[in-house]
């Protein structure tokens, strides 16, 4: 993207090939929003940058000193630069010494990570560029919905595509088969169609036997999955499911891609393995021309992920508690590795202990607002309200700035210069294309400051973007994702460069898996998984499913999109949409205000009737807050591996508004 004034204007670029959705286009109505926050606030006076950055310095002392190291938290974000992800995470372990730190990623792909991880070693959300999509006979895309999210990658979907989803949405419309199942009987499904490849013939021995490991035991599993049981469990039919294992096997070229909806349960990185499993069954994984993959989030979801502002990380995609990545990284940083802290709670389980007896007392944000999009939203709401210090670093006011003790006003987008890194795994540049307002400051510079103020040298955490990001190539040097060949100057004179890039005269690696996989014996990993259905199933009480995810008009929690008037009037409030028949059962029609209850809380949302719903569902975007915030509703069950929240399914009731 270019800038010209506040005017947007795509770039002719491979993966959106000069399109951009309706929020990039008017993204540039955020960088002159009056709402735009321009001076650090204390209790939400305006006040010096001296006097917030003095006072939130000496409350971290003074908590770290009564609660220990543990007593301050970090929440980072998928939308901050690569730089900016970095130093949060060296922040938080060289200056705060605290093992709290987690980040909004937590939410977003991080079954689909570990999933990856699993099956193949390495977790780089699309092995493959995106254009390679273009040549595919046909795509089978599970709980994503891209017509709405990611309207510029459409363009590589060319013909063929078959969608898992049990709405019926803006991308189904464009399929040649949809397949509706229950929400949470995803891993089911995958069962079902693996049991039919199998059994008709289509599964690719040679690859199977040469390519991967442990078929005989994820195969014993699907054997008891044959497609009638499947389609009892599912709602998806028996017809359909071997016509989809039909269709991916006669392909000269497929691709089975995930997203939200696969990962988001507590069953999520199973559920994503399955996928997996049918892609490995068909021998599509580092074939030219085929594969598996996930679609990114949120601007640096793939980057965000990698530069260790997950709790459980270091820079380079490695690991906190491997006792040489952590002698390695505390060299890069010249610190004792003893003094680095080992891992530390998950986003959810982060937020719940705030302000807990053994919990962190103070916590810093950067990049995230949990009070919208946190799941069990007025639980976490209540754990923010207890701790004694909140700090939000943002450029617009939020419903978790509303709480904070001291907002800090930073620099966005367009006004500093950064990385990301795409869902190919390819590194992009950014340059500043507008002045920041006077008094705003930039991340980077906030982070050094606070440093310095608690005893860390300046020189640990440097301001300029170009210096954070030569250290965090080294810092990255052998791990995982590998940066360690990519330099500014690489990236400015236009290289497409794909992680791995061990030297600077490595050219990258667009493709991965081509010739072996990243385990030590080169082969994939088939992974025994089974059905075990959403945590919380419908019942006499509460009957219906609910599922949550995004509307065209709003991104995110909405903290910017909710304030540009184009977008609010596209969408102006929160809706739930319900089989006509659903409704009249539960006394609502079309345009009622409805009161959506769960075992967590109540939300209040417009009745739209949608007769292509499953009766025994009902949707709601979640991106509104208060009284109309899904997240009131959705239940915090955690994915054993991944630790992600079952955002996409809980049970719910459906009444009119008002009534008792
Ligand atoms: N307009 C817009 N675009 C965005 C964003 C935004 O907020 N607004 N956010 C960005 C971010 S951070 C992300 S992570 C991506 C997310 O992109 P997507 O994953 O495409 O978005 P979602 O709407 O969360 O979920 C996708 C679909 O999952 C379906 N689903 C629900 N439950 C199930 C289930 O059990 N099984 C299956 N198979 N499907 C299910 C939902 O009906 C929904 O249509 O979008 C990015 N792009
Ligand atoms: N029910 C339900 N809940 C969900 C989901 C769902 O599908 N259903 N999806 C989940 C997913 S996938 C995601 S990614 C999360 C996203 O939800 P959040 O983590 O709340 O993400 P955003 O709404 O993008 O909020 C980001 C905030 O950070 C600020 N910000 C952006 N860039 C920067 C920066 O560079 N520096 C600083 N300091 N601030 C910045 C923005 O202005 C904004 O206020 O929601 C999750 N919640
Ligand atoms: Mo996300």
């Amino acid at each position: 993207m270019t800038l010209d004034g506040a005017q947007v204007t795509p770039r002719e670029f491979p993966t959106n090939r000069g399109g951009l959705c309706q929020k990039g286009w008017t993204s540039g109505a955020l960088l002159t929003n009056p709402m735009r926050l321009t001076k650090p606030l204390l209790h939400g006076n305006p006040v010096s940058w001296d006097t917030a950055l003095d006072f939130v310095a000496e409350r971290i002392q003074g908590i770290q000193e009564e609660h220990g190291r543990d007593g301050m938290a970090v929440f980072g974000g998928g939308g901050l630069t690569n730089e900016k992800a970095y130093a949060l995470g060296k922040f938080a372990r060289v200056a705060l010494r605290t093992s709290q730190i987690d980040y909004n990623g937590r939410f977003c792909m991080s079954s689909a990570a570990a999933a990856g991880n699993k099956a193949f070693g390495v977790d780089r959300g699309m092995p493959f560029p995106v254009t390679d999509l273009d040549d595919a006979d046909v795509i089978l895309l599970v709980g994503a919905n891209p017509a709405e999210t990611m309207p510029p990658f459409m363009q590589h979907v060319k013909s063929g595509l078959i969608v898992v989803d049990p709405r019926r949405t803006a991308t189904a419309e464009r399929a040649m088969l949809h397949l509706k199942p229950a929400p949470g009987t995803d891993l089911a499904l995958a069962l079902g169609i693996l049991h039919s490849v199998f059994s008709e013939g289509y599964a690719e021995h040679s690859y199977i036997e040469h390519r991967t490991q442990g078929f005989a035991d994820a195969w014993r599993i699907a054997a008891k999955w044959w497609p009638e049981r499947v389609e009892r469990v599912t709602g998806v039919s028996a017809t359909d499911q071997r016509a989809v294992a039909r269709m991916l096997a006669k392909a000269k070229n497929a691709y089975i891609l995930t997203a939200r909806g696969t990962e988001q349960h507590a069953s999520g990185t199973d559920t994503v393995s399955a996928w997996i499993n049918l892609a490995l069954a068909l021998g599509l994984p580092g074939r030219p021309g085929s594969g598996y993959g996930c679609l990114t989030g949120q601007g640096n979801g793939q980057g965000g992920r990698e530069h260790g502002q997950k709790a459980d990380q270091l820079p380079g995609y490695r690991r906190i508690d491997d006792p040489q990545a952590r002698e390695y990284v505390a060299g890069v940083w010249g610190v004792d590795p003893d003094s680095l802290p080992g891992p530390g709670r998950s986003a959810y389980e982060l937020l719940d202990a705030l302000g807990r007896p053994d919990g962190p007392k103070g916590l810093l944000v950067f990049g995230s607002n949990p009070v919208v999009s946190a799941p069990r939203a007025r639980h976490v709401t209540d754990r923010l309200k207890a701790l004694d210090l909140l700090v939000v670093a943002d450029f617009v006011p939020n419903e978790t700035t509303a709480l904070a003790d001291v907002v800090l006003p930073v620099t966005q987008w367009a006004e500093e210069e950064g990385t990301l890194t795409n869902l190919e795994g390819r590194v992009l540049h950014r340059r500043p294309a507008l002045l920041p307002p006077p008094e705003v400051r930039s991340d980077l510079e906030v982070l050094q400051e606070l440093a310095t103020r608690l005893g860390t040298p300046a020189k640990a955490f440097p301001t300029i973007p170009e210096e954070v990001f030569d250290e965090l190539a080294r810092a990255s040097r052998g791990g995982i994702a590998d940066y360690s060949g990519i330099t500014y100057a690489r990236l400015r004179d236009g290289e497409a460069l794909h992680w791995p890039v061990p030297s600077t005269q490595h050219p990258g690696t667009p493709r991965l898996f081509t010739e072996a996989f990243a385990h030590p014996d080169g082969r994939a990993r088939f992974v025994p998984v089974d059905h075990k259905g959403p945590a919380e199933a419908p019942d006499e009480d509460f009957p219906l499913y609910a599922t949550t995810g995004r509307v065209l008009a709003h991104y995110q929690s909405g903290a910017q999109t909710r304030r540009i008037d184009e977008l609010v009037k596209a969408a102006p409030e929160s809706y739930v949409e319900v089989h006509p028949d659903t409704a009249e059962r539960a006394g609502l029609t079309e345009g009622d205000m409805a009161k959506v209850e769960s075992r967590r809380g109540e939300v209040q949302a417009r009745v739209r009737c949608v007769s292509s719903m499953r009766p025994d569902t009902v949707f709601l975007p979640f991106h509104f807050p208060g009284a109309n915030s899904a997240n009131r509703l959705t239940n915090p069950a955690l994915d054993p591996v991944s630790r992600m929240p079952e955002f996409k399914v809980c049970a719910v009731r459906l009444a009119p508004w008002g009534d008792s």
